[in-house]
Formats: structure tokens, C-alpha cells, sequence
């Protein structure tokens, strides 16, 4: 009985480890800068799939020179956003940034721009890294 219930476990992990990567961003939008601003906006969705919570520290892209994590709200009627430190993603959930509530903020092109590359960090350890085209203004 005892290395029936060993074997299950064994099945399960590994069924588990193959299907999901640890930390998966999708529906990826990084806006166009408005003319005149050397501004972009990033949309991502993260999922967790692991049983601890994931931190994500700081966001790099080369083809930005800065990249900030930033919140939106209203303070005294007026929209503000700041900058957070961390964006925690907890244990087996998954956190949206989107219009109106967290985002990512790409500050100064550092050239054309057409793909984006994101490399998503806890600490110095490099969490995940993608691509995305830049979502074009529909005029
Ligand atoms: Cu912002």
C-alpha cells in the first residue's frame, strides 16, 4: 500500500513539471510613446505556478534606458501613478497589469522600436524573458 501512494506522488510531480513552467506572462501590450513623449505603457498578465510567491523586483528592457513598475490612483479626486518596489505574484495565482491599476512604465527609446524585449528579475536572478511587439495606435 505504502509504494502505491510513493509511486502516485511521483506521477503527479512529474506530470506537474512538464506541463508548467514556473512563471508564464501573457496578453503582453507595450504601447506606442505618444508623440512627443518618450513614454511607453506595459500590460502583463503573470501566472504563478509554483506553491511559493514569486517577487518581481525590477524590469529590464535594452530597448528602453529605464523601465519602472508603476500603480495608478486617485488622490483628492486628481489620477496619479507611483512607482512600487516589488510586484508580488502569490502562490499558484495570477496578478494583471493593466489601464488604470498596476503597469509597467518604459522611459526614453533607446531606438526604432518594433519588438520589445522584457527580462523580468527577483533580485539578480532573472525570472523570465520575453518578447512583444509594440502595439501600434490604431489613428
Ligand atoms: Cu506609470
Amino acid at each position: 500500500m505504502r509504494s502505491v501512494a510513493l509511486i502516485v506522488c511521483l506521477f503527479v510531480a512529474a506530470c506537474g513539471g512538464a506541463e508548467q513552467a514556473p512563471l508564464i506572462a501573457s496578453d503582453i501590450v507595450v504601447t506606442e510613446p505618444l508623440p512627443g513623449r518618450h513614454m511607453s505603457a506595459g500590460y502583463v498578465s503573470f501566472t504563478n505556478n509554483t506553491s511559493d510567491a514569486i517577487n518581481i523586483t525590477h524590469v529590464v528592457s535594452p530597448e528602453f534606458e529605464a523601465v519602472e513598475m508603476h500603480e495608478s490612483l486617485v488622490e483628492d479626486g486628481v489620477a496619479k501613478m507611483r512607482r512600487i518596489e516589488e510586484l508580488v505574484i502569490p502562490a499558484n495565482s495570477s496578478v494583471s497589469l493593466q489601464r488604470g491599476g498596476k503597469h509597467l512604465m518604459l522611459m526614453r527609446p533607446t531606438g526604432a522600436l518594433d519588438t520589445v524585449s522584457l527580462g523580468f528579475y527577483s533580485g539578480d536572478t532573472l525570472l523570465l524573458n520575453v518578447n512583444a511587439p509594440i502595439s501600434r495606435r490604431s489613428n
